[in-house]
């Protein structure tokens, strides 16, 4: 199973960032990051942008070695939420299917609202 470090996600959707709270400056929002044990690199990226609120959309993950080698056939698990509001995704995205050169597309991904969001 591999788990990548937290990926931050900024949502600021047409109605700008909801009033309580504001994310904290200098969050990271690359959405390239090593894995938590530092053997491989992966990137996410959206696959219909701009992301809409509450509609489920999809997302590309990609997995390589720290030599850009593509990594096939891994275990994914995907996970988040939004750690100002401590809860979690409204959904349960899974990595449905693999698409070869270290790609795998992950499904079912909804963010309920505009904000910070992290997955793992
Ligand atoms: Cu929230």
């Amino acid at each position: 199973m591999v788990r990548t470090s937290l990926l931050s996600v900024l949502l600021v959707s047409a109605l700008g960032l909801s009033a309580c709270m504001s994310p904290p400056t200098g969050l990271d929002v690359t959405l390239k990051h090593p894995t938590a044990q530092k053997h491989y690199q992966a990137e996410i990226k959206p696959l219909d942008e701009p992301i809409a609120l509450n509609k489920l959309h999809a997302w590309e993950i990609r997995l390589t070695q720290p030599s850009g080698q593509p990594i096939s056939g891994a275990k994914i698990a995907v996970d988040g939420g939004m750690p100002q509001h401590h809860h979690g995704l409204p959904t349960q995205p899974r990595v449905t299917k693999e698409l070869g050169d270290g790609r795998y597309l992950i499904e079912g991904m909804k963010f309920s609202m505009s904000g910070w969001w992290e997955s793992s």
